[in-house]
Formats: C-alpha cells, sequence, structure tokens
C-alpha cells in the first residue's frame, strides 16, 4: 500500500467558500497549492446531496492523485469508492467500519483524549485526527480545546505504532510553526500533518493559503 501523504489535509466546508467562488474552484486551487488529502465533510446535506458532492469532489481529487476520505458515513464512501473514512467518537465502530470497507480502506478516528488515541490505535485506525488544538468558529465544540502540549502528550500514545497524526482545530499559517513544534512528544514523535477547514477553504486564495501550509510544513520536517 502507498504511504499517505497527511501533510496539509483539506477539510472541506462549502459553506465557506466566499461568494463568486464555487466549490470546486475553491478545492481545485487548494489541491493546486499542495493539498495532499481531500476529507468531505457534509453535516446539512442529505444522502444525495452527499453523495453527488463526493463524487464531485473524487472527480477534481483524482487530476491530482489525492486521496479522498469521507467523514462520517460509510455508505457514501462506498457508494463513490472513496479512499477512506472519516469516524468520530459516536460514528460507527473502527471494526465494523473494516468489514464493510474494501481492504486497504483509510480509516481516521477524531480524538480528543489520549486514552481515545489508545483505543483507536488499538481498533486498527490507520490515523488519528487530534483535536481541537485551538478555538474555531467552523464547529461548535463539544469536548475541551486541548492545546499545542495536549497534542503532544496524546501524541505520546502513538509511540512505536505505525499510525498517523494530523490535528485540527484553529490552524492558520500564522500558527502552523508554533503548533507543529510545540506539539512534539518527549520522545520526539511529531504530527504527520495539519488538517484545516477555513483557513483554505474560507480563502480568497486557496492555492496560496495550501502554499503556505505546505511550505511550513516542509521546513518542519525537514528540521526532523
Ligand atoms: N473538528 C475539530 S475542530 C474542527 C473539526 C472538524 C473544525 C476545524 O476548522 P478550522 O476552520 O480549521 O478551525
Ligand atoms: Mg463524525
Amino acid at each position: 500500500m502507498v504511504d499517505i501523504d497527511y501533510s496539509v489535509y483539506l477539510v472541506t466546508g462549502r459553506e465557506l467558500v466566499p461568494p463568486g467562488k464555487t466549490y470546486a474552484d475553491s478545492l481545485e486551487e487548494a489541491l493546486q497549492g499542495g493539498v495532499t488529502v481531500v476529507q468531505v465533510r457534509e453535516k446539512t446535506a442529505d444522502t444525495g446531496e452527499f453523495i453527488s458532492i463526493a463524487a464531485q469532489t473524487k472527480t477534481i481529487c483524482q487530476k491530482y492523485y489525492v486521496p479522498l476520505i469521507i467523514n462520517d458515513r460509510i455508505d457514501v464512501a462506498l457508494a463513490v469508492g472513496a479512499d477512506g473514512v472519516h469516524l468520530g467518537q459516536e460514528d460507527m465502530p473502527i471494526a465494523q467500519a473494516r468489514q464493510l470497507l474494501p481492504s486497504g480502506a483509510i480509516i481516521g478516528v477524531s480524538c480528543n483524549t489520549r486514552e481515545q488515541v489508545e483505543e483507536a490505535v488499538k481498533a486498527g485506525a490507520d490515523y488519528v485526527g487530534i483535536g481541537a488544538v485551538y478555538g474555531t468558529q467552523t464547529k461548535s465544540l463539544t469536548s475541551p480545546i486541548i492545546g499545542v502540549r495536549g497534542v503532544g502528550v496524546r501524541l505520546e500514545g502513538l509511540e512505536g505504532t505505525g499510525v498517523k497524526a494530523v490535528a485540527i482545530g484553529g490552524i492558520k499559517s500564522e500558527n502552523l510553526w508554533r503548533t507543529l513544534h510545540g506539539s512534539v512528544s518527549r520522545n520526539g514523535r511529531a504530527l504527520d500533518g495539519v488538517a484545516v477547514v477555513s483557513e483554505i477553504v474560507a480563502s480568497n486564495e486557496p492555492k496560496a493559503a495550501a502554499e503556505k501550509l505546505s511550505k511550513v510544513f516542509k521546513a518542519f520536517q525537514w528540521e526532523q
């Protein structure tokens, strides 16, 4: 199986796309700027709409050889032949999702606590989404904000495993450097990527926004 590059992980938010830009244009510009994974997150669409947005997203992602992940919905992932799913703590357990998805499918899990990270590892997740790191306008949070040190503590739960980690929640190019540095665990485990919604989607220049994130991430990796 190919190694996934999680470095600049875009989570969609169609309602945040600025007026005058379409969802498809915004997404394509973001991919041109260096987004490496796309997750379609749809909290308001009905199933039919969700499938059609996911299918449209897949067509665009394929042009850039970027994997497509579907938030919450195994059925939507199967319907469009996505590369994987992202599950919340309240969604289907990983073991069941694995049984339904084709072999090699990517499964990611949202984790707020270190215990949740350890559970996700045991259950066979491919990656964890750790957060929220900072406050965010994009989602009304139901779990505590953990801060960069909090991310580091959760990364300790991944040491010695092949499970990847991205951080999410309020990440911007302005805070990316300190987010990456401040979250390295005591034993040197670092993030594999950062997931953002508004920093890219709400931008009038999604390409430049993605480029900035990508550049900072590459500089960080170079140092590791
Ligand atoms: N999960 C935790 S925070 C968040 C999600 C989906 C939203 C992050 O959005 P933004 O705009 O990057 O802060
Ligand atoms: Mg969910």
